[in-house]
């Protein structure tokens, strides 16, 4: 063996250095997943899961196109999966069992990097199945905003709040239908296919807005003539809300973190599971006030809402019914050119009731199949419109991981520049959707209504 010179012994210890550096650099975001006694209110305390500690999670702030390294540790005894919602990262670290994603181990924990290329308000939950345990999964606290700071900002504002929506207590419990509900099955439904009587359906103690319970929480502190902008994410397992500030109004600038072509005023926001808003309100009606639920029953006896109070106002908080308003992801979006080229590949999507197990758990269908696991091969680069048509009496919100899309068609229209991650695929509508894969690798599709999911509604793809 020749002797080492100096230089070269030099050169060596450096590169060790730079290799240990490296290991040990530390990550830019720590989450670590315990489980957490949770009060929601007084006498509403639930014992879940959380990233450090808080449900929801600090909101996380990433720049778009800047790298960041992430370390997830797990001090459960469970193995979790971590999903990143509205990011296209590789499926190694999206966060599912479907796509091979690296698995946080029980008591163990991972590291990784990936650049956030959307900007705008994207989130994280737990993608661990949940089934039969409703304290699991999207039902538990691991749910938090990632706000993607964009190149361009949204406009001028004097403050931000940053909202998340989430239910606790969930419960299965069979729910008698209505006579009335009945009828109108009947009436949309003319070939009498469905089962009328009833169903199982989750149900809730209590909502939140950032963890607490309508009163139970800090109100919001706004000044007379401020511009808020608020971030809002629906991070149900289940349900989809209606929203409200009575005497004020939502100006909708992007939904699911992408701009609108064509911000407009609303009364309502609507979300369904894992859809955000980001909407601008102009602080024009001093007072103090309940944004919160528009159904009486969710924010009344559920106190899913929080206070919005303005500087030196102390009275009670006021609700005022709005007037019924449809939200429409069409008043937001810019009109399709006449003349474009058809997408190269049409993708049917027919959702459906499967066959009512024994146990009387509903199931889903998609073009006919429960699913398989076998991946449809999608081309990276085309363009695909996925064509839907819901044959079920249920809105679904259905949610493409790491790939957004436009919607191109909507209530027969055709439309453009509204690019979502989730969509709200109401009972018996039909709807389009295209998008352009352009990083390979599986990809789930799937509802994000929790029971829907685990009764076999999704869909997976690869992308070659
Ligand atoms: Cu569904």
């Amino acid at each position: 063996m020749r002797d080492v010179t100096r230089r070269e012994f030099l050169y060596a210890s450096l590169a060790v250095n730079v290799a240990a550096q490296h290991r040990s650099r530390p990550a830019d975001i720590h989450l670590t997943i315990d489980s957490l006694s949770h009060e929601v209110a007084p006498g509403f305390v639930y014992k879940t899961t959380a990233y450090n500690g808080m449900a929801p999670a600090r909101v996380l702030r990433l720049r778009q196109g800047l790298p960041v390294t992430v370390e997830i540790s797990n001090r459960t005894s469970l193995d979790e999966y971590v999903h990143w919602h509205g990011l296209d990262v590789p499926p190694s670290i999206d966060g599912t069992e479907e796509e091979a994603s690296m698995v946080v181990p029980a008591n163990g924990h991972i590291r990784y990097s990936f650049t956030p290329h959307q900007a705008g308000a994207r989130w994280i939950h737990s993608h661990a199945m949940a089934h039969g345990h409703l304290d699991r999964g999207v039902y538990s606290g691991q749910y938090g905003i990632v706000y993607v700071e964009p190149k361009e900002n949204l406009g001028s504002y004097d403050r931000e709040f940053f909202l998340a929506a989430h239910e606790w207590g969930a419960e299965l419990r069979w729910v008698q239908q209505s006579e009335e509900e009945q009828e109108d099955e009947e009436d949309e439904n003319s070939a009498g296919t469905l089962p009328a009587s009833g169903g199982w359906e989750v149900q809730y103690d209590v909502g939140s807005i950032n963890g607490k319970a309508l009163g139970a929480g800090e109100p919001l502190q706004v000044k007379e003539g401020d511009r808020v902008l608020f971030h809002i994410l629906n991070a149900s397992a289940t349900a989809t809300q209606r929203f409200a500030l009575p005497g004020h109004r939502f100006k909708v600038l992007a939904l699911d973190g992408n701009i609108v072509p064509n911000p407009q005023y609303v009364e309502i926001l609507e979300l369904g599971a894992g859809e955000r808003v980001s909407a601008v309100v102009e602080m024009t009606n001093p007072g103090v006030w309940i944004l919160g639920a528009v159904r009486g029953s969710d924010r009344v006896d559920g106190r899913m809402g929080i206070v919005v109070e303005y500087a030196g106002r102390s009275n009670a908080p006021r609700w005022i019914d709005p007037s019924f308003q449809p939200w429409d992801y069409a008043i937001f979006a810019g009109q399709r050119p006449q003349l474009e080229l058809p997408p190269e590949q049409l993708i049917p999507m027919v959702i459906d009731r499967g066959a009512t197990g024994r146990d009387g758990m509903e199931s889903w269908t998609i073009n006919g199949n429960p699913y398989d696991g076998v991946p449809k091969r999608l081309r990276c680069g085309l363009r695909y419109r996925f064509i839907f048509d819901n044959r079920s009496d249920e809105d679904h919100p259905v949610h493409f991981h790491r790939y957004s899309f436009e919607l191109t068609r909507l209530h027969g229209r055709s439309i453009s520049g509204i690019w979502k991650d989730v969509v709200m695929l109401k009972r018996y509508a039909r709807m389009e959707l295209d998008f352009i894969p352009i990083s390979r690798g599986l990809a789930l599709f799937h509802c994000h209504q929790q029971m829907h999911m685990d009764a076999g509604f999704k869909k997976l793809f690869e992308v070659v």
